[in-house]
């Protein structure tokens, strides 16, 4: 579970974030996309060229959940409960994916906030971006 001192990691860095969803969220797409290449079968209809309009909206789209979801940290199932539905109903995305988009996320992080994301913080992340895939993937049956 998170602490106290990852949710304030968490909420710090996601203020940062806030302003450049789509570059950055695009971003962690684009690297998803060119590590693991069976992500890219749920996307049939976007051009996933890297950076193409498509991926910075849908980067854009996945970052602000993100950040709603940092303001409902203490309530995630709440926060999150009509992606959870989406996910697990309609779009049935494997969970394994989940953790690769994770793992693209702090990827991204990394790169363009390195004086933040210290090792600290990076397991904050890394607590708070499981539980959010763990909700987006709770109702799967
Ligand atoms: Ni996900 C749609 C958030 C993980 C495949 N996804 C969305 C939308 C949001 C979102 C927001 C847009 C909903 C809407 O239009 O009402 N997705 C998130 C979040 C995570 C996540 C917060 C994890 C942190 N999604 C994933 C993963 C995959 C995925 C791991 C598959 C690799 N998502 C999709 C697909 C869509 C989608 C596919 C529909 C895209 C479209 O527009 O057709």
């Amino acid at each position: 579970t998170l602490t106290a001192e990852d949710k304030a990691l968490v909420v710090v860095l996601w203020g940062k974030i806030a302003g450049h969803t789509d570059a950055l969220g695009g971003e962690a797409l684009d690297r998803l996309f060119a590590c693991f290449g069976q992500s890219r079968t749920y996307f049939s209809h976007f051009d996933l060229s890297p950076g193409s309009a498509d991926v910075k909206r849908h980067g854009g789209k996945v970052l602000n959940a993100v950040g709603e979801a940092a303001k409902h940290i203490d309530d995630l199932d709440m926060g999150l409960s009509k992606l959870s539905d989406l996910h697990a109903y309609n779009l049935r995305v494997d969970p394994g994916n989940f953790q690769l988009l994770s793992h693209c996320i702090q990827t991204v992080l990394a790169a363009h906030f390195p004086a933040d994301f210290t090792p600290q913080a990076q397991a904050a992340w890394d607590k708070f971006l499981a539980a959010v895939s763990g909700v987006l993937t709770s109702k799967y049956r």
